[in-house]
């Protein structure tokens, strides 16, 4: 049966790992503590993305702050330390560009300077009110380390970047009070107006043990009143962090203005868990009568709500685009390297390729695709068309594998060897990809793309699909895989988890399974079946040094898939830190 039957990549696995052992002499580490500035500056090097956005140096928990499109330009604002590569002292910083990829980065737009944030300018959002005047509104950590809610406008209304920012003396507006902790009560959504006139924003907070989007709300956008029931809040996991609400058309593609409500929208209620880390997100009504969100699915186990990525990713936000019409979600990508090494590299975080989001035909989840935008840095494209992908491994020559955007459609004639499921294993998805990995062999699968692999496949990330049979339905497993037999790096100390989702597809009516990947230097972008899920990994492979990165397609499951579209590009790099005078600014 499966584990019995290794296939002959596994000898090949194995081989070349007996080799590294060998061959890897300590002197090639790069992260020997302590660490001079030269290694310092070659890890950087060799880790720092080309084309996800990060500033020059220093500590990013880029969860993206006020993110807005205001004029012509598109800004962006993050959680940043100017002294540091680790989390504190936290500041608002503030990029502005003209196409989501390419950025200037201004001064720091928020400063820790008044009794009321004194202690840190945590996340908040930008809400655009009438006559085009942008607001924010962030949370302060006062002089008490409390928590509270503040307002910043900006300085110059006629300066299209928006570089000032100024902080009103009537600050805080929102305080913690009526059994709601201090240390609990944070991260303000963008605005939404009701038909009553009136505004709202959610806040995150726990309640009594539960996970509470609480609701705030105003006429003037000054004076807020903390409304008598919370927008949502569920016993199946304590604090919300950065809570996000919007609207999504029931048909089409199109985002849509946040104060948006009909009976031709759906909204989407976003909870950064804090425990475990991750972003979830409830889909359902918006009953504004007794401003309430209504989820369509209200589990009292967390692990069966929504997410938006499988992988590495928090304190995400969205924003309407009213250029192209359509909602962007950015998110945070945190390492998964040591403190001390990310000391060393002197920068921590980066955002995701933002993505464009809409609402599946079917109703049932969110969709997620990379703004069209990123496709202005694809260059040299590679592609096969009609290949039969039998048992094995084929290399991908002429793809500069660390820097690459690549598309594949894996068609599956039969579906008739796939492995019986087995329903215990529901909600199980990454242990399963964990204990059946890419060595073991399935009827259907394991196959898919070996990325950021070294010369002789020492390193590589494994990013594969398996299909089973659950009565008369296919269910398709996703994975990254990071650790043992898919060693995406050789050093021992990094987090090197195995993520895995179910696709919500019909296999028998669709028969193919669609694979974009977004590789760039240290991070991995999976989009599964479509966009219906995610996968984000941070890898941080240790032969890069020595070798060029290469990329495969391999399957190590007994039927053969056909190939019917691969696509690669290698991927030019972005002006990550452009000068402001270079934007060209389109009204
Ligand atoms: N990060 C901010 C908080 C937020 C958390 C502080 C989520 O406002 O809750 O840097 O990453």
């Amino acid at each position: 049966m499966a584990s019995s039957c290794r296939s002959c990549l596994v000898w090949v696995l194995c081989f070349f790992l007996c080799r590294c052992l060998v061959f890897v002499e300590p002197s090639r580490r790069v992260f020997l503590y302590p660490q001079s500035q030269e290694i310092s500056s070659i890890v950087s090097k060799q880790y720092r993305t080309a084309y996800h956005f990060q500033p020059p140096k220093n500590w990013i928990n880029a969860d993206p702050n006020g993110p807005m499109y205001h004029n012509g330009v598109y800004h962006l604002f993050y959680q940043y330390n100017p002294n540091s590569s680790v989390w504190g002292n936290i500041h608002w910083a503030h990029s502005v560009s003209t196409d989501l990829i390419n950025w200037a980065p201004l001064d720091l737009a928020i400063h820790p300077t008044k009794p009321f944030d004194i202690n840190g300018c945590w996340t908040g959002s930008a809400t655009i009110l009438p006559g085009h005047q942008p607001v924010i509104l962030y949370t302060g950590m006062n002089r008490d380390n409390q928590q509270v809610q503040n307002i910043a406008v900006p300085g110059n209304l006629s300066d299209p970047f928006l570089r000032e920012w100024t902080k009103p003396d009537y600050n805080p507006l929102m305080t913690p009070s009526d059994g709601i902790h201090p240390d609990m009560f944070r991260d303000p959504t963008t605005g939404w107006r009701g038909a009553d006139g009136h505004w709202r924003v959610a806040l995150g907070a726990e309640i009594s043990g539960n996970g509470t989007a609480l609701l705030y709300k105003s006429e003037d956008f000054v004076r807020w009143q903390r409304a008598d029931s919370p927008l949502h809040s569920s016993s199946a996991s304590g604090m919300w962090e950065c809570p996000d609400f919007f609207p999504v058309p029931i048909e089409g593609r199109e985002g849509l203005d946040t104060s948006v409500n009909s009976k031709d929208v759906r909204h989407v209620l976003k909870m950064s868990l804090m425990e475990p880390q991750s972003d979830y997100y409830m889909l359902g009504t918006y009953d504004e009568t007794r401003d309430i969100f209504v989820p369509d699915n209200a589990a009292d186990d967390y692990r069966m709500w929504l997410r938006y990525d499988y992988g590495k990713f928090y304190a995400s936000k969205t924003f309407f685009d009213a250029k192209k019409k359509r909602r962007i979600l950015w998110g945070w990508l945190n390492e998964s390297d040591t403190e001390s090494d990310d000391i060393a590299k002197g920068w921590a975080g980066i955002q995701i390729i933002p993505r464009k989001i809409w609402l599946d035909s079917r109703g049932r989840q969110l969709v997620q695709w990379p703004i069209e935008e990123v496709e202005s840095l694809r260059r040299n494209e590679v592609h096969l068309h009609g290949f039969e992908l039998t048992t094995g491994l084929h290399e991908i020559k002429g793809v500069k594998g660390s820097q690459a955007d690549v598309e594949v459609d894996f068609e599956l004639p039969s579906l008739d060897r796939a492995d019986p499921f087995d329903p215990t294993r529901a909600m199980d998805a990454p242990k399963l990809c964990s204990q059946e990995d890419a060595s073991v062999r399935g009827g259907i699968g394991p196959f898919g793309l070996l990325v950021l692999a070294s010369e002789n496949l020492e390193e590589h990330t494994a990013i594969f699909f398996r299909v089973y049979r659950e009565q008369n339905t296919a269910k398709v497993l996703m994975c990254s895989d990071q650790r043992r037999q898919s060693r995406s790096s050789l050093r021992p100390e990094l987090d090197k988890p195995v993520y895995g989702v179910f696709l919500d597809m019909d296999l028998e009516k669709e028969r193919k399974i669609s694979l974009r990947t977004l590789i760039d230097h240290s991070v991995i972008e999976n989009f599964g079946g479509k966009g219906r899920a995610c996968i984000t990994a941070r890898v941080y492979p240790e032969l890069f040094l020595n070798t060029s990165s290469h990329l495969y397609l391999f399957n190590n499951g007994s039927s053969s898939v056909m190939i019917s579209r691969f696509q690669s590009w290698g991927m030019a790099k972005a002006h990550l830190n452009i000068k402001l005078k270079d934007l060209v600014i389109e009204n």
